[in-house]
């Protein structure tokens, strides 16, 4: 009732679209489920935590977000009389809620995981762990409060929306100390990952204001199918590609601290059952 997208009747193609791209979504973060389990082994142990959170962003992005698909199909059904699809006579009605679960889920297990791959001091690190937590919740609460609003009352729509931008710019600044600092203490080609993950962060992290406020750009029946593209491609690069991005930094920093790529048990004949410490790489490994 609330969204702007049940402001509207859709074509044939413009519901499908979005059926399309909200399919899209969830199926990549199940590829990527996989992607991330199975690499984690590329990575010297110490590193492992980021492989892990990216696994635990995924489970949760790939529940909410086949739930957000199931809101859109049934929140409209098609109208052989019109030829559009049309509120549904069930009385389900479309949200972008689940999206915002999603991310208060996941903004805190992204901005976290970064901790992992980076040099940090323990004590700075704790600050960190605790401000990312508290700006990046705060920043989905209060935008989730904010788009309740969205069509019935524009002032507090942008209320919250601003509040949350104060978030937002709290969260962006520390990523940019982070990522800055950790830089000096990498290997030339980690910190040139480091730098793209800087770009890709903030590119695709100002797409999700920008569909917020999409009703204010175009409150049609386009603006409905662009707000679903935008958020799907936010998805796919703010968690996947990052996820990746971070796990090859790490992979970098692996290998130059002496780390040597173990393959999964299932995909070697040698016995990787063995202890995963970096001392261990030197001895001759067991066959079976
Ligand atoms: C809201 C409300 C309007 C103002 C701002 C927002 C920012 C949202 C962001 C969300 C990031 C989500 C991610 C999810 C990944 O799983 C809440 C739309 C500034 C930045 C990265």
């Amino acid at each position: 009732m609330l969204n702007f997208e049940n402001q509207f009747v859709y074509s044939p193609m413009a519901y499908e679209m979005v059926a399309h791209v909200l399919t899209l979504g969830y199926a990549v973060m199940l590829a990527a489920l996989v992607y991330f389990i199975l690499t984690i082994r590329s990575v010297a142990p110490r590193y492992r935590i980021s492989s892990v959170l990216s696994v635990v962003v995924m489970v949760s992005a790939f529940l909410l977000l086949y739930a957000q698909k199931a809101s859109w199909t049934d929140a409209f059904t098609f109208n052989a009389a019109t030829g559009m699809y049309e509120a549904s006579a069930s009385g389900d009605r479309f949200s972008n809620g689940f999206r915002y679960l999603n991310w208060l889920i996941d903004v805190p297990m992204l901005l976290i995981q970064i901790l992992f791959v980076v040099e940090i001091a323990r004590q700075r690190r704790n600050s960190l762990l605790f401000w990312f937590s508290l700006s990046g919740s705060m920043m989905i609460v209060t935008g989730y409060i904010g788009q309740f609003y969205e069509t019935t009352n524009v002032m507090a729509w942008l209320v919250w929306g601003a509040i949350s931008t104060v978030f937002f710019a709290h969260v962006l600044y520390l990523m940019h100390r982070v990522i800055n600092d950790g830089k000096r203490e990498l290997p030339a080609a980690a910190a040139r990952v480091m730098s793209a993950i800087w770009w890709l962060f903030l590119v695709s992290w100002m797409l999700y204001p920008g569909a917020y406020l999409m009703p204010l750009f175009l409150n049609n029946e386009a603006g409905v199918v662009g707000r679903q593209m935008t958020y799907t491609v936010a998805d796919i690069t703010s968690k996947v590609i990052y996820g990746v991005l971070l796990s090859y930094a790490a992979m970098i920093r692996s290998r130059t601290e002496g780390y040597k790529e173990e393959m999964l048990p299932v995909f070697s004949n040698k016995n990787n059952g063995a202890d995963d410490r970096v001392e261990r790489q030197s001895e001759p490994m067991m066959v079976n």
